[in-house]
This record gives structure tokens, C-alpha cells and sequence, in this order.
């Protein structure tokens, strides 16, 4: 751990590039304010180094070897250790356009600074030991999230609802291994000190704390990846239109020409804090041949859709009967989740939601149209339920959004269990023990306190520069 720790002063743009009210350049380290003094003059004159912590000043970038001013900033200090990193932080926002914030960037390397790498100021956070490994990966999940609840869950990380849970279930772990220990010293008493009914009792109860939060992992993938549907029907029924339609914007093409779509066409909607991913697809034929290679191909695109999806918005031309097609596709919907939608309402229905469900089985049918918009909030709603597959949405606590987590949660699941094995088994105390620590290295992972340098580097590596 270490040589990721380095003493020297890291810059970075932290803003995106690209042109923006501002943009900020970071800078942190202990030679903040030394290399910030080189290349920023503030209007009151004063030196850097007597400005108190939290404070803001005007002043110009200015490159120092021509005393050429580059532009008019304002400069924030942050003195160690009240700062990100814990360092001496140093921001100055500049003008947001990509030139004043790359020299800027430029005058700071060249006045001592390094170029800081990905995820490297939060990385200095963990190391210093202002927040946990849990933590700083929560700061990544806030930069991605992509609904207002999956932002909740990564922030309710951040202010460490996961880490607290993962210290008291090592808290747990680390008292039952310390009567253990104190068994080993004297054999004669081992595990009197407990008896075996209340290990038993106590470790189950672990593993089902384990077994909750893994749970909320599952749950919460949802919202945080997001769901794909597939919308798919026979041409013309208008799965176009109903993508539209639930976009609230013009984004396929719609005619009365059966066979408008033809490529696979992606939009994002929210529901239910969920993100979805909407596809609409070329219509389903029933033969292939006699279609151009393009609409063949997009015929392939379908299916794969099709295949790919978590869910399926399936679309029927509610004005017409079932015809053979529709009854192909509703045969391949059989086994999948998703929902039915019979269009064009307003029309006037040839088409009943008894006859469906006789080929359906289950799974919600709704009546709708995309042209009045009739019963889309209906669609919408049995959307997110199906979507959420009977798990009830996640109010408070630790939600486990990341692989690792879980799969180092599942670790010392399996940890627990084998104990508990050990135990049944009348296995010696030391074999419990040793179960019990490696359940404790492995929660120790989530936090950080036993990751690898490697493993350090994989996850901040995944951060945007100047985070
Ligand atoms: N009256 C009425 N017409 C609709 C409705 N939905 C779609 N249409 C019409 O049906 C026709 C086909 O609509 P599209 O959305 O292009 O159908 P599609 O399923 O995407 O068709 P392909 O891309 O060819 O597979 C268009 O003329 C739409 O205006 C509806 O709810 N009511
Ligand atoms: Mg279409």
C-alpha cells in the first residue's frame, strides 16, 4: 500500500472537458500552495501562504516566465486535513473552456506539479484514512449513477451504511474468535464457554445478516444497471410508436408501411427510480426469405434484441385479430418475463385480452394506444412491477451495488457455513477459528483494510481524472 501512497503534488482538470460556465483545476499535496503561488496572483496581492483555510480569492492565472495573465480565476484553499485528500487542496476555477484549463494545467506541471491519475485524489482520501475502500467506491457509484434512487443508494454508501454493517459483522466475527482463542488456551474448557446450542444459534444468525445484505445486492442491481426490454411484435402494430410514445420524444420513424424499422433503435427512460433501456426492433416475420439483406439483417438485430433482453414489451394490433405471426411471437413469450400490450385502442378492439392469456399464461396483458396515449401509465406501472420481479423496492439501509462486495460478501458467506460445518462435525476449535478468519480477511476486503495493491489500483483505475 505503500508506494500508491506518494508525497509529491498531483493536478488534475477535474471538470469534463468541453466548453462549460467553468472549469476547476486541482491540485493537491504538500507543495499546494507553493506551485498555486507560482502561477496565480491574486488581486489583493497577498501571498497564498497567509490566506486561511476555506477560503476564496480573485485573482489571474498568470504563466510566470512571460507574466502574461491567461485567465481571470477564483482560487479556493483547503488546508490539510480538512480536505478531500486530507492534503493541502488547492482549486482554481477558471473560465470553462478547454484552453484556459489546459494551460492552466500546463503552467501547474511545469511549476512542480505531477499529473495526477485516474481516481488518484480519492485514492489519497482512502490511503490517508479519511474514508474507507467502501467508501471511495461509493464516490465512483455517485459519479454513475443514473436514476435519483440508485444516487440514494451510492450516497447512503458514502456516508457508510455498508461499512458500518461490514464492522458490525466483523465486530461479530471477531467476538466469537476471541472465545474461541481463549477455548485454545485452555483445552479442557474448550467451547464450554459458550455452549454449542448458542454458537449454532449465533453463527446462523451471521450468515443470515450476510445473506440480507446480499439480497439487497441482487435488489439493487436493478437500479443501478438498468433493464433492457425488448419491444417486439409483427410489423405495423406500433412498437415504434409506443417507444415514442414512452420516450416523450420523436425518436423512430413511423409509418403505415409495415417494415419502417429496420435497424434496432435504443432510448433511456426512468421508472420507478429504474433505468430502462427501450429497444425497438424490426418487426417479426414469419419467413425470412424473399426480405432484402437489410431487412433481413435487421430481422437478425430482433432476435437478438429479443434474446438479449431482460424483459419484452410485446405488441399486438389490437384493430386486427391474432394472426399467425402474433401467435409465433406470443409462443416465444411464453417462457419470459414481460409485458403484453394491445395497441391502437382507440380503433376499437378485434382483439380480447382473454384470447392472449389463453396463449400467454401469465404476465400482465394491458389495452393501450400509442397514438391517445390510453393506459400508458398502466404499461409504465407493469413495467417497473415485472421489472422488479416481486422484490419490493429498497427504502433504507446498505444496498450492495458493487461485484466486489459481493463477491466477497458471498466469501465469507461460505466461510460461516463451513464453520458451522466444522462445528456440526466436532471439529476441533482450531478449524472453527480458522473458518471465522478467513470470513474476517474477507470482510476486511470490502473496506480496504486488506486489499491488494493490485486490487487498489484495478478499482481506482476505473475513476475519471481529477477525482
Ligand atoms: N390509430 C392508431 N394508430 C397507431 C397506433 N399506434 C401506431 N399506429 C399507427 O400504426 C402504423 C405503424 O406504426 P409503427 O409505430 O411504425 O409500427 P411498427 O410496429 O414500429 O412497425 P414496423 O417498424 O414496420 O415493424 C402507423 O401508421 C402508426 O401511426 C395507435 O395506438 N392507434
Ligand atoms: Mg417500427
Amino acid at each position: 500500500m505503500s508506494s500508491l501512497l506518494r508525497e509529491d503534488t498531483i493536478v488534475a482538470i477535474s471538470t469534463p472537458l468541453g466548453e462549460g460556465g467553468i472549469g476547476i483545476v486541482r491540485l493537491s499535496g504538500p507543495n499546494a500552495l507553493v506551485i498555486a503561488e507560482k502561477i496565480f496572483v491574486p488581486t489583493s496581492c497577498k501571498s497564498l501562504q497567509d490566506f486561511h483555510s476555506h477560503t476564496i480569492h480573485h485573482g489571474f492565472v498568470v504563466d510566470p516566465l512571460s507574466g502574461e495573465k491567461v485567465d481571470e480565476a477564483l482560487l479556493s484553499l483547503m488546508r490539510s486535513p480538512r480536505s478531500y485528500t486530507t492534503e493541502d487542496v488547492v482549486e482554481i476555477s477558471c473560465h470553462g473552456g478547454v484552453v484556459p484549463l489546459r494551460q492552466t494545467l500546463v503552467l501547474a506541471l511545469q511549476a512542480g506539479a505531477r499529473l495526477a491519475e485516474p481516481g488518484e485524489f480519492t485514492l489519497r482520501a482512502f490511503l490517508r484514512g479519511r474514508i474507507d475502500l467502501a467508501q471511495a467506491e461509493a464516490v465512483a457509484e455517485i459519479i454513475r449513477a443514473r436514476t435519483e434512487r440508485s444516487l440514494k443508494f451510492a450516497f447512503r454508501n458514502l456516508e457508510g451504511a455498508l461499512s458500518r454493517e461490514v464492522r458490525a459483522l466483523k465486530g461479530e466475527v471477531c467476538s466469537l474468535l476471541s472465545v474461541l482463542e481463549a477455548g485454545v488456551d485452555f483445552p479442557e474448557e474448550e467451547l464450554e464457554v459458550l455452549t454449542e446450542a448458542r454458537w449454532e444459534e449465533r453463527l446462523e444468525a451471521l450468515g443470515a445478516r450476510i445473506e440480507d445484505l446480499l439480497r439487497t445486492a441482487q435488489d439493487g442491481r436493478i437500479y443501478y444497471e438498468g433493464v433492457r426490454v425488448a419491444i417486439v411484435g409483427r410489423p405495423n402494430v406500433g412498437k415504434s410508436s409506443l417507444l415514442n410514445a414512452l420516450l416523450g420524444e420523436d425518436r423512430a420513424i413511423v409509418s403505415p408501411y409495415p417494415g419502417t424499422t429496420r435497424d434496432t433503435i435504443e432510448g433511456y427512460i426512468s421508472l420507478g427510480g429504474i433505468p430502462f433501456c427501450l429497444v425497438d426492433t424490426a418487426g417479426m416475420r414469419r419467413k425470412a426469405e424473399g426480405l432484402d439483406p437489410v431487412e433481413a439483417e435487421g430481422l437478425r438485430r430482433s432476435r437478438r434484441s429479443l434474446e438479449g433482453a431482460e424483459l419484452l414489451l410485446l405488441i399486438l394490433d389490437g384493430s386486427q385479430a391474432l394472426t399467425v405471426e402474433d401467435e409465433a411471437i406470443l409462443e416465444e413469450a411464453r417462457c419470459r418475463r414481460g409485458v403484453v400490450v394491445i395497441n391502437k385502442e382507440d380503433l376499437g378492439l378485434a382483439l380480447q385480452p382473454e384470447q392472449v392469456r389463453e396463449r400467454l399464461g401469465r404476465g400482465p396483458i394491458l389495452i393501450a394506444s400509442a397514438k391517445t396515449g390510453y393506459g400508458l401509465d398502466k404499461v409504465r406501472d407493469a413495467m417497473v412491477e415485472q421489472a422488479l420481479n416481486g422484490r419490493v423496492p429498497l427504502e433504507e439501509g446498505a444496498v450492495v451495488a458493487n461485484l466486489r462486495h459481493q463477491e466477497a460478501l458471498a466469501r465469507a458467506l461460505g466461510a460461516i457455513r463451513l464453520a458451522r460445518e466444522s462445528l456440526k462435525a466436532g471439529m476441533s476449535a482450531e478449524f472453527l477459528a480458522l473458518d471465522l478468519k478467513v470470513a474476517l480477511e474477507t470482510l476486511g476486503e470490502i473496506l480496504g483494510e486488506t486489499a491488494s495493491e493490485d486490487v487498489l489500483k484495478e478499482i481506482f483505475s476505473r475513476f475519471c481524472i481529477g477525482k
